[in-house]
């Protein structure tokens, strides 16, 4: 026996009648009435791995009256804090970004200038989960942004105001499929957390820049303390409408990279939320 709050007599357990329709109605119903909801959101957040998450969790708490659609090309959420510098699954973050870590409640180990999370997948999840608990939230994961909606601005420049949307599944066949028609969601801002250069990373600044917006400069070589201060230096609204956060901006700024170390996206995702509150609040 186990601690649980209930008891189950296995012999003669069963679980409540359902007919399959049901379950199909329960989340097509639901999923379908949020489309409906966010398709106008107040922001977008383009990416949930670490410094989109991030944005999410200090922008839905400090603006409840703000609808924040999170759109993630993959299923899992977490990007590069779940996949990829994570092969030893213990996560550096240097101070000061231990601030954000006890604020999440998450137990870690301390070392002279950096703390130690005894796994990522367990910083992804925690802040995942809380961002999730938000009513003014929903990520729509398994979704790609597969392109950026403009506006002519008075002063005949352009500015960002919403993102055209896909299943991911749709977007990787266009090329042998037809372009099958995407989603649009509007918005006053978009915060691209796209992360470096990779099959889909760094999207909407390869989309300013191929639309000659702005230039392109690749990521530099790793250096972790040059590479994480500029980051969150450089975290900026670097198009009207569209703020960079994260990795990304590597791919415009041509910031180094920083290998397995988390602090610059933390703290990316915390100034990218400031940034687009600043924005609200003028
Ligand atoms: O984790 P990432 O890739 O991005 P960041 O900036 O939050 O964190 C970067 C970090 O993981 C590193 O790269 C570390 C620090 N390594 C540094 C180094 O030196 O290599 O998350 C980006 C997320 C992913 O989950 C992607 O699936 C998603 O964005 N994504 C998209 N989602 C929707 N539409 C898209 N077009 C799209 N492109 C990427």
């Amino acid at each position: 026996m186990y601690a649980t709050s209930a008891v189950y007599d296995w012999d003669t357990f069963k679980f409540e009648p359902i007919r399959e329709s049901q379950v199909s109605r329960a989340m097509t119903r639901r999923y379908f009435k949020d489309l409906d909801t966010y398709a106008e959101s107040d922001i977008v957040i383009v990416g949930a791995g670490s410094s989109g998450l991030t944005a999410a969790y200090i922008l839905a708490r400090a603006r409840p009256d703000l609808k924040i659609a999170i759109i993630e090309a993959n299923v899992a959420v977490g990007g590069g804090c779940f996949l990829g510098g994570q092969l030893f699954s213990s996560m550096v973050l240097r101070k000061p970004a231990d601030n954000f870590i006890k604020e999440l409640g998450i137990e870690y180990e301390e070392e002279e200038h950096f703390i130690v999370v005894k796994h990522a997948a367990l910083f992804i999840t925690k802040l995942c989960s809380k961002v999730l608990e938000l009513p003014n939230v929903k990520l729509f994961n398994a979704t790609c942004v597969e392109d950026l909606i403009t506006r002519p601005t008075e002063d005949g420049k352009v500015r960002v105001a919403g993102v055209v949307t896909n299943w991911t599944l749709v977007s990787m066949h266009h090329d042998d499929q037809s372009c099958m028609d995407p989603n649009t969601i509007n918005a006053k801002i978009i915060i691209s957390c796209t992360g470096h250069d990779g099959p889909m990373g760094a999207f909407c600044v390869k989309r300013l820049v191929s639309q000659g917006y702005i230039n392109r400069n690749q990521m530099g070589c790793l250096d972790m303390n040059r590479a994480e201060d500029a980051i969150v230096k450089n975290t900026r609204e670097i198009f009207p409408g569209l703020i960079v956060a994260g990795m990304e901006l590597s791919e415009c700024d041509s910031c180094n990279r920083m290998g397995p170390t988390f602090g610059a996206m933390v703290l990316s995702g915390v100034k990218a939320a400031e940034e687009a509150l600043n924005i609200y609040e003028t």
